[in-house]
């Protein structure tokens, strides 16, 4: 090979090893973002907590998610048609979750993220701005809701559809 030609050669090899090198550091540095959690009830699970939790565990190296207890939400105002038992069972079956534990007040937070070491809060649109507070602590990230379907939806549809149908 003419020397010239083998000079450009070996520069194209080298640029294409850095090249390799930094994409990798790229996706190493968006992994060790550290631990991320995100809370919710998570009824009746739907497209748009899936996409929620795995934009959230994409924030990071694992997710934890603070699953809202049957107690709590009656203080949030919601019925849940799946008991905390199965929502848990549910969201610990998916392959981008990795803890989950009972949230069970609004106040737990500031503490969870301390007790898990939590570099990333992550949640829905829909509570932008409402845990700023925690700034403090952690990066708060808002992910945008996914329209037009929500837990209350489904369920409404499914009992028209299927009352109609009994
Ligand atoms: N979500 C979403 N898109 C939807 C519905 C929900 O991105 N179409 C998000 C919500 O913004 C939230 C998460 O999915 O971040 C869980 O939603 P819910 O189960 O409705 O939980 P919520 O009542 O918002 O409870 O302390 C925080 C509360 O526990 C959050």
């Amino acid at each position: 090979m003419h020397k010239a030609g083998k000079g450009i050669w070996c520069t194209m090899l080298r640029m294409s090893k850095m090249g390799r090198a930094r994409t990798r550091k790229t996706k190493q540095t968006a992994k060790t973002y550290g631990t991320v959690i995100t809370y919710g009830t998570f009824d009746v699970l739907h497209i748009g907590h899936i996409r929620l939790l795995k934009r959230a565990r994409a924030l990071g190296s694992s997710l934890i998610v603070g699953l809202s207890t049957d107690a709590f939400n009656v203080l949030k105002h919601k019925e849940a048609l799946q008991p905390y038992k199965e929502r848990k069972a549910i969201l610990e079956s998916l392959r981008f979750v990795d803890k989950v534990i009972p949230e069970d007040s609004w106040e737990q937070k500031k503490l969870d993220v301390k007790k898990y070491g939590a570099a990333v809060l992550a949640m829905g649109s829909d509570w932008k701005g409402k845990f700023d507070d925690l700034k403090k602590y952690c990066r708060i990230v808002y992910l945008p809701r996914t329209k037009n379907i929500s837990s209350t939806g489904v369920k409404k549809h499914a009992a028209t559809k299927y009352i109609r149908n009994a």
